[in-house]
């Protein structure tokens, strides 16, 4: 439209203006925008090009403009899984991770991925639509009425509701602050329905609209805490840095492994951490962890808290005399988070501030006359790798029938293996811990699993957003009772076309599938399954590739097939309903009755 301006009316069609001449005002003719327009361009000004979403009332229009605007919008089939897809997008890209949700049950539904991300330090940013407040105030029963944005409060780093549209830009810009600042964490922001429609003119919308500047600023460690912090590590005899997935987060990829590798220290990936350095690293004492641990003087601890996956720095885990007992270890730990020191066991050294800023600030200190950790140490530490390596060969290269745990992941190792740049999604309690040790990374966050509340339910979420902000090959290995969280996922998988290939280590059950009801009763008993149940129909449902199979080979065959095809597909690999112990390696947090029945 030469020398012309289009003026957009509240019904949307355009009339030409000609410079110099006054446009024939009416009020329906000044450009307008709407709740629905600022909360989309808000996001876009931000950077936010991707939502995962359940719609409905009252935020149907929102999504459907959404994508008519340009933002990937990812309709899911249950808000967890959307809500877990957005906290890993989250983790995988340092920018908020959007899950759209409608009012109540939806809400709800979404909210557990909300507190799983604040809890695993995830950034995300859960955006709701709600009921009307009158009416929830006075509680009269509205459609969907609930208090929403109370109920978020405890399981959210932050929430905020907007009730009118000039302060949306506000209420977005400070979400994704509150998201990704220090500790990031799971934000709730709360859109009454009546907000949506509300109309203003465009031009004075945008200028509510708030581009955040520097969303996650640098925090540099003081000079003291890490002059304080390199003068315990010189003096350690036996060192040991654990990397946890705050390592991971944090995109220090070189920096970190420039420090393990400059002081020569032995290292411990926590799960979502492996990969940070290759698993293969010479300096990986993963395959000794249980050594490690006890016998560590100092402890360096980078992105990990000392919570229950590192038995909360006490007990025989770390060769305390009590299960409450400290071992002694001295630590340093590098948190974004001032109040995580001394949370479990006292911190000798803390260095806090942002891990990039905090490892090079080591580094720097870590001058070409560091003394490398006596050769005691680093043999002793090298020869029970070795013997757990070579146990560990050992029993991956039987090939027992039925198909076991080992024999099937040794099939996902070579693949894993073969194709580095794949996503590694992994839940379940022997499908995870048994995956965990055998399945090894090499690259970066690549290693997806159930993080620090040990949940079930985060598998296809997770694939589904590595797929589409990851743009890879997804490879998820999945426990059979796992998997049935977000089965029904599988439709969202095939409707977009992605790349997934999930694999289910099919054992009948919860653990194992071989327990029968001890009253003889018909029912089944709890923890079991339908026996080898078709999942890779479920697949087939949809348009997307199923195979069942019992052996390696068969595995194998249908993995390299998947890869190479990329085609959505699912393998239930059948395998020894006997083979899981109670709750993988965690059986000691499983009370159990010693009364008889
Ligand atoms: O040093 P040692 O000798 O000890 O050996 C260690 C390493 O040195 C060695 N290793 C190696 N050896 C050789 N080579 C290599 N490369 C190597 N690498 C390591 O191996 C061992 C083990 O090493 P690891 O793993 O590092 O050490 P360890 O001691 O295991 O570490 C401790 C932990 C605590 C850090 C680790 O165990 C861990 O990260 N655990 C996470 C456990 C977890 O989160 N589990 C999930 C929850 S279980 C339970 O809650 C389940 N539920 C209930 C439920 C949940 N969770 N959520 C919801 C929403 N509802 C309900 C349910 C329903 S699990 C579950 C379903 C289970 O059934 P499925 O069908 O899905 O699964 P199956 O069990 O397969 O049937
Ligand atoms: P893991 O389960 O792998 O041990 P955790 O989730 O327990 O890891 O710990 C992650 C830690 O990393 C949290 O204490 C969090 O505050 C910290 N963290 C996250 N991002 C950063 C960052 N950019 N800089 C410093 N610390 C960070
Ligand atoms: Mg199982």
């Amino acid at each position: 439209m030469d020398n012309a301006t289009a003026v957009r009316n509240a019904t949307g069609s355009a009339t030409a203006v000609r410079p110099g001449e006054a446009p024939a005002v009416h009020a329906a003719e000044i450009e307008e925008t709407d709740g629905f327009h600022l909360v989309i361009d808000a996001l876009k000004l931000n950077g936010i090009d991707t939502i995962f979403a359940v719609p409905g009332i009252p935020i149907t229009d929102l999504a459907r403009k959404a994508q008519a605007a340009g933002i990937r919008v990812i309709s899911f089939r249950h808000e967890q899984s959307a809500g877990y897809a957005a906290s890993i997008a989250g983790f995988l890209t340092q920018k908020p991770g959007v899950c759209l949700t409608v009012s109540a049950p939806g809400f709800l539904n979404g909210l557990t991925a909300l507190a799983n991300a604040t809890t695993n330090c995830f950034p995300m940013i859960q955006i709701s639509g709600s009921s009307e407040r009158e009416v929830i105030d006075l509680q009269q029963g509205d459609y969907e009425e609930m208090d929403q944005l109370a109920i978020a409060k405890p399981l959210a780093k932050a929430a905020f509701r907007v009730l009118h549209a000039e302060d949306i830009g506000v209420g977005i810009a400070r979400a994704i602050r509150a998201a990704v600042s220090g500790r990031p964490g799971g934000v709730y922001l709360d859109l009454p329905a009546k907000l949506f429609p509300q109309v203003m003119d465009a031009a004075t919308g945008a200028s509510t609209l708030i581009k955040v500047v520097d969303p996650a600023p640098r925090q540099i460690p003081s000079r003291e805490a890490v002059d304080r912090a390199l003068a315990l590590l010189k003096g350690a005899k036996k060192p040991l840095i654990i990397l946890g997935k705050g390592a991971a987060y944090a995109q220090e990829d070189a920096a970190i492994r420039a420090l393990v590798e400059k002081t020569g220290i032995p290292y411990l990936p926590m799960s979502m951490a492996k990969g940070l350095l290759p698993d293969t690293h010479e300096q990986s004492a993963a395959a000794a962890r249980s050594f490690v641990l006890p016998e560590a003087d100092v402890v360096v601890l980078i992105g990990a808290r000392l919570n229950w996956l590192l038995s909360h720095g006490k007990g025989k885990t770390w060769g305390g005399k009590s299960p409450t007992a400290w071992g002694g270890q001295r630590y340093i730990q590098i948190d974004i988070s001032p109040q995580e020191a001394d949370s479990n066991v006292r911190i000798d050294a803390p260095v806090i501030g942002d891990i990039g800023s905090c490892v090079s600030a080591l580094l720097a200190g870590v001058g070409a006359s560091w003394p490398k950790p006596p050769a005691e140490w680093l043999g002793a530490i090298a020869e029970r790798r070795n013997r757990n390596v070579a146990k560990m060969a050992e029993t991956l290269a039987k090939n027992p029938t039925p198909m076991n745990f080992h024999s099937a992941l040794n099939v996902v190792r070579d693949i894993v293996k073969a194709n580095p740049d794949a996503y590694f999604v992994n839940e379940g309690a022997n499908a995870l811990d048994f995956t965990r040790s055998i399945v090894d990374m090499v690259k970066p966050r690549k290693r997806l699993d159930v993080g620090t509340w040990g949940v079930m339910g985060i598998g296809m979420g997770f694939s589904i957003a590595a797929a589409v902000v990851g743009g890879q090959q997804v490879i998820a290995v999945e426990g059979d009772s796992a998997f049935g969280f977000s089965g029904m996922e599988v439709e969202t998988i095939c409707r977009y076309n992605l790349p997934v290939c999930v694999v289910i280590l099919n054992n009948n059950g919860v653990y194992r599938g071989n327990e029968v009801n001890p009253t003889g009763g018909a029912d089944p008993h709890p923890l079991g399954f339908v026996k080898a149940a078709s999942y890779e129909k479920l697949m087939e449902a949809f348009g997307g590739v199923g195979v069942r199979v019992t052996t390696p080979a068969e595995l194998r065959a249908a993995m390299d097939e998947a890869l190479r095809s990329k085609r959505p597909t699912l393998v239930n690999a059948l395998i020894d309903e006997g083979a899981g112990t109670e709750s993988g390696r965690i059986s000691n947090l499983n009370p159990v009755s010693k009364k008889k029945s």
